[in-house]
């Protein structure tokens, strides 16, 4: 079998001082801000992605509006807006850090070319010339966003210097330094185009990998397989290797259930924001209004005030519709856009109906396949909505990730939210950004960019501070090889033993794995299937089915390079899984109503865990430690800006 000539990989060995890992929003805007830091300083940064950073990460497709400006509203509000959705524990020191910096980003945005829809009268006037956006909602901007990534990509290549960029490298290790444990030394990866290892010393890196999806069985599966709302290619990478070298996770019980236009995945912001559409259930009544009241049972309704109910609320409260037969939910597109059209001349209803349909063209294209392919004209038909899978993220609507350290310049931070490094983790030189921080989500697209930024100025005065690290690898690059290309191995090990080349006792194909990890995931760590129901027994049955999927992981066969990068992204999801279900299991309450419900437990119980969960990982033995830590309000509830905390412009 001569086409499987790919078993032994040239190895590329670089240093750096500081490498980026991801292409994405926070890696593009550490790539554009750390230049200016490290302007003289002779730093040498790289950045490595996994894919080509013109359309790599979550922005991939375009989006349709920046769900984080603040305009005129002041960044204390924003941090009681993000605590309120995300039911109350929320670092609110880096929360308040994304609000005071993220406007500058999207003024960079315009900058650099992308349209951002402005209000009658101001049109051609630029943010920064104090030109008024169309805000869908409070927080919320219109943009014509189809080549968002394109935009902000170019300018982060151009700040970085192509040079120094690598593409379709897909990094599955870092590594603690062999001298100093508490510290990262580098990483490894593969390219996913050439037989060739990378490895990578640095004294300091930028994880921001995004989040992880597939976890979970997706609702499409068979014929819809490989649609989902998040990016496909996001898999935990950051998770799983930051909890490989020991980094601190916090509130990984965390995930978001997206509701979703059904089957296309199509987002609902701009429909229930700047449209003004109503969701219904099967029998034309406002289940949130009906609901509302429900609310009370298992004291749910303490995070329900203020303007927004949060978004797992908004979902409880369509669950219990859904669960109890009252479906399918309709969202009423007919209805708003008749409304909006009552004020509307024939010349802007067409507007109007375009806007409609550019909403998912400019986003989520596959939702236009769904509504085309159904013959659906959404000033006609009313869409169905549906709650997606579950997916881990710290940047949308959900907060898991990493425990970082917060800036030291705002008043009442406590001393363990900040021990060094704005956006260090708590391995030294290991930092992130984006889907990476956990505790502070809503941060978007326009704040994980600005995370990027932040991140990078700490990343440069890091190697200011420390010039002399040498950093030391703690294994073998024979060793490194012989791990990254096992499953390359087992494949040309075993694969004349049988006829069939899927078949096989001595390998396990990634797409199989995948299928298994899904399967326990879904039907015990509350998926879909039970309706994100899930107790103590079926995680302690999910835990050791786990055992023995892990064991079986190392099984994985590569027969090409493609399966090479789908073995390695089912084993970032497994440890970015099992650290979800471990937290699940440590949390013993209903946090996330409507994303998951603990059923042996389904009150919220301010009085016992009104508290971050962090755990530790320790790759060597496999075992998880898992503990409480103290949550501190930082923004009073209902005042203005306190003291201290201005609003700090672009200067990081
Ligand atoms: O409509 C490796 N998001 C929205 N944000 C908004 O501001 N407005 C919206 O309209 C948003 N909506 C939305 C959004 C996302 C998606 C998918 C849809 C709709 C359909 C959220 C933002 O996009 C999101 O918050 C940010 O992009 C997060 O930024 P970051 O940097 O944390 O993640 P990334 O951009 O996905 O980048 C990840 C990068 O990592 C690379 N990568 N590289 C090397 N080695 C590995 N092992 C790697 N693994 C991954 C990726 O290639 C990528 O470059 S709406 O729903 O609300
Ligand atoms: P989505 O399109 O669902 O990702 O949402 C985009 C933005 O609108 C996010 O900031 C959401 O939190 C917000 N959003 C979506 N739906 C609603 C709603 N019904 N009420 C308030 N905010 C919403």
């Amino acid at each position: 079998m001569s086409e499987y000539t790919f078993g032994n990989p040239e190895v590329v060995e670089e240093e750096c001082d500081i490498l980026l890992i991801g292409g994405g929003m926070a890696a593009c805007g550490a790539a554009f801000e750390i230049m200016k830091w490290a302007e003289g300083t002779g730093l040498n940064i790289k950045l490595v992605d996994k894919a080509a950073m013109d359309r790599s990460g979550a922005v991939a497709q375009g989006l349709s509006a920046i769900n984080t400006y603040m305009g005129e509203n002041d960044p204390a509000e924003y941090v009681r807006y993000v605590r309120g959705d995300l039911m109350g524990i929320t670092r609110e020191d880096l929360v308040y850090d994304v609000g005071r910096h993220v406007d500058d980003a999207v003024h960079n945005f315009e900058d650099w070319g992308l349209p951002i829809w402005k209000q009658k009268g101001d049109e051609g006037k630029k943010l920064r010339d104090g030109g008024k956006p169309v805000r869908s909602g409070r927080w919320q901007i219109m943009i014509n966003g189809e080549s968002y990534k394109w935009i902000v990509a170019e300018a982060a290549k151009k700040a970085l210097g192509v040079e120094n960029i690598r593409e379709r490298i897909f990094i599955v290790r870092l590594f603690t330094d062999k001298n100093d444990p508490s510290r990262v030394s580098g990483c490894a990866g593969f390219s996913v185009r050439e037989n060739k290892i990378y490895i990578y010393r640095f004294k300091t890196c930028l994880l921001v990998a995004g989040g992880a999806v597939n976890v979970f069985r997706p609702r499409s599966v068979g014929e819809g397989t490989g649609r989902a709302w998040y990016p496909v290619w996001n898999a935990g990478s950051t998770y799983a290797m930051a909890a490989e070298c020991g980094a601190e996770m916090t509130l990984m019980e965390n995930r978001f259930v997206p509701a979703r236009f059904k089957d296309g995945y199509g987002p609902v912001g701009a429909w229930f924001l700047l449209f003004k559409a109503k969701a219904m259930n099967a029998f034309g009544e406002d289940y949130q209004e009906k609901n509302y009241e429900l609310l009370k049972d298992n004291g749910y309704d303490r995070y329900a005030m203020g303007y927004a109910m949060g978004t797992c609320l908004r979902n409880h409260l369509m669950m219990i519709e859904m669960r109890e037969g009252r479906g399918p939910i309709f969202m009423d597109t007919p209805s708003a856009m008749a409304k909006l059209a009552e004020t509307m001349t024939p010349r802007e209803i067409k507007h109007l109906e375009a806007e409609a349909w550019e909403d998912f063209l400019d986003m989520t294209i596959g939702q236009c396949g769904v509504w085309a392919g159904e013959n659906i004209e959404p000033d006609k038909e009313m869409s169905e909505l549906m709650p997606t899978e579950p997916y881990l993220l710290g940047s949308h609507a959900g907060c898991a990730g990493l425990w970082c350290s917060g800036p030291e310049d705002l008043p009442g931070t406590p001393d363990h939210y900040h021990w060094g490094y704005n956006r260090m983790t708590t391995v030294n030189g290991l930092f992130t950004g984006g889907d990476g921080v956990g505790a502070s989500g809503h941060k978007f697209s326009s704040g994980s960019f600005t995370e990027g930024r932040i991140a990078a100025k700490s990343m440069v005065q890091y190697c200011k501070d420390h010039p002399d690290i040498q950093p030391e690898l703690p294994m073998s690059t024979d060793e490194i090889v012989e791990e990254i290309y096992r499953p390359v191995r087992t494949f040309l090990e075993h694969k004349d033993y049988t006829t069939a080349i899927d078949i096989n006792p001595h390998y396990i194909t990634p797409k199989m794995l995948q299928f298994r990890l899904q399967k326990i995931m879904d039907e015990y760590v509350a998926g879909v299937s039970t309706w994100y129901q899930t107790n103590r027994q079926m995680l302690e049955v999910a835990e050791k089915k786990m055992v023995m999927l892990k064991e079986d992981s190392l099984k994985m066969r590569a027969k090409d390079l493609h399966e090479l990068l789908r073995a390695w992204e089912n084993y970032h999801r497994i440890i970015a899984a099992e650290a979800h279900m471990q937290h699940i299991k440590f949390r013993k309450e209903t946090r996330y109503p409507g994303y998951y419900y603990r059923a042996d437990f389904r009150d919220i119980n301010d009085e016992e865990w009104k508290c971050f969960v962090n755990s530790r990982y320790d790759r060597n033995t496999g075992e998880w430690e898992l503990k409480k830590v103290k949550w501190k309000p930082l923004i009073a509830v209902g005042e203005k800006e306190p003291e201290g905390m201005k609003h700090m412009g672009p200067d990081l």
